[in-house]
């Protein structure tokens, strides 16, 4: 249903706004209405719901935000993932979840947004490498997902995986990291409405080298927990093995919580480069949990947080 004339309505003239989430909703809904072959770039707008989760800092560029990025599946440069990560096929995509849920299975990704209403959320993100961005991302709570899979009460961390397609992520055919990537949280800090699952920032569907189709954000965490382009998801008892930590555990932890007091054994943490801030602007200092300790520093009362880095 392209636009044939400039006088011909776009699908967002003719539809209430909440309905045009994204194009893969439109798309769900579209072959339920026998639409047919609905694309085209009207459609790639996303509506999404603010939150009161945001913060009010200025937003790093979409051209910051897509141009300076990890995404080690394409290489080891900054530059490499916005160079490389175009040849991946994210369509059709689909997430295995297994483990202890009551309903384990291949999900279509169209099936997990089809009920799930987008909210942006503004974060600050703060990378190990001690430089931070602020992203608008659009996405919906983890939790959202994990409730309807079901998770059984035995299950006490959650584990993902990247995509293993070597011959669309060149980075994979190098060594130095043992693919695919893999992550975890435990179960509550899963569970936390700061937790989500992005699809997409400002209003655009995920960009490939920013995790595309699907990815997790964990705000008062360094970025390396925030996995790309996630093909799996597994409910179990055990803390699962982490990319970083396999490669270096006395540098990166499982928990790698923000925290400027705990220094990384070659850097300071104590302060934080803000991409795009320029020459002279100077730097900031690194907020415990990243600044959202109100919503999750009771996750970790008990632990000796300078032990569990
Ligand atoms: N699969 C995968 N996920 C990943 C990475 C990666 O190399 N591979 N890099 C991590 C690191 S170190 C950071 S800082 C963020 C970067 O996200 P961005 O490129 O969207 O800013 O992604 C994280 N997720
Ligand atoms: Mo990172």
């Amino acid at each position: 249903m392209r636009k044939t004339r400039p006088t011909d309505p776009s699908w967002a003239d003719v539809t209430p706004k909440a309905d045009f989430l994204n194009r893969r909703q439109i798309m769900a809904g579209a072959g339920a209405m026998a639409l047919g072959s609905i694309a085209g770039p009207s459609f790639a707008s996303i509506d999404a719901k603010p939150s009161k989760f945001s913060t009010d800092a200025k937003p790093n560029t979409l051209k910051e935000i897509t141009s300076y990025n990890n995404f080690y599946e394409f290489g080891w440069d900054k530059s490499d993932p916005a160079q490389y990560a175009g040849q991946l096929v994210t369509d059709p995509w689909s997430i295995e979840i297994d483990g202890m849920v009551d309903k384990p299975g291949s999900y279509p990704l169209d099936d997990i947004l089809k009920p799930v209403t987008l909210e942006q959320r503004i974060y600050r993100f703060r990378c190990v490498e001690a430089w931070s961005m602020v992203v608008p991302w659009i996405g919906f709570e983890l939790s959202n997902l994990l409730n309807r899979v079901g998770v059984q009460p035995s299950a006490k961390y959650v584990a993902f995986q990247t995509l293993y397609r070597p011959e669309q992520m060149p980075g994979q055919k190098q060594g130095g990291i043992d693919w695919p990537y893999v992550e975890g949280l435990r179960i509550d800090e899963a569970m936390n409405p700061l937790t989500i699952l992005a699809t997409g920032l400002y209003d655009e569907e995920m960009p490939n080298q920013n995790g595309a189709p699907i990815r997790l954000i964990v705000p008062w965490k360094y970025g390396f927990k925030s996995i790309k382009s996630i093909v799996k998801i597994s409910l179990t008892d055990k803390q699962p093995p982490t990319t970083w930590n396999k490669l270096q555990p006395r540098e990166y932890g499982f928990y790698a919580n923000v925290n400027p007091k705990v220094d990384h054994p070659r850097w300071s943490q104590a302060t934080e480069r803000r991409v795009g801030a320029g020459l002279f602007a100077g730097r900031q200092e690194t907020l415990m949990f990243n600044g959202y300790g109100e919503e999750v520093a009771q996750l970790y009362k008990a632990m000796d947080l300078a032990k569990y880095y």
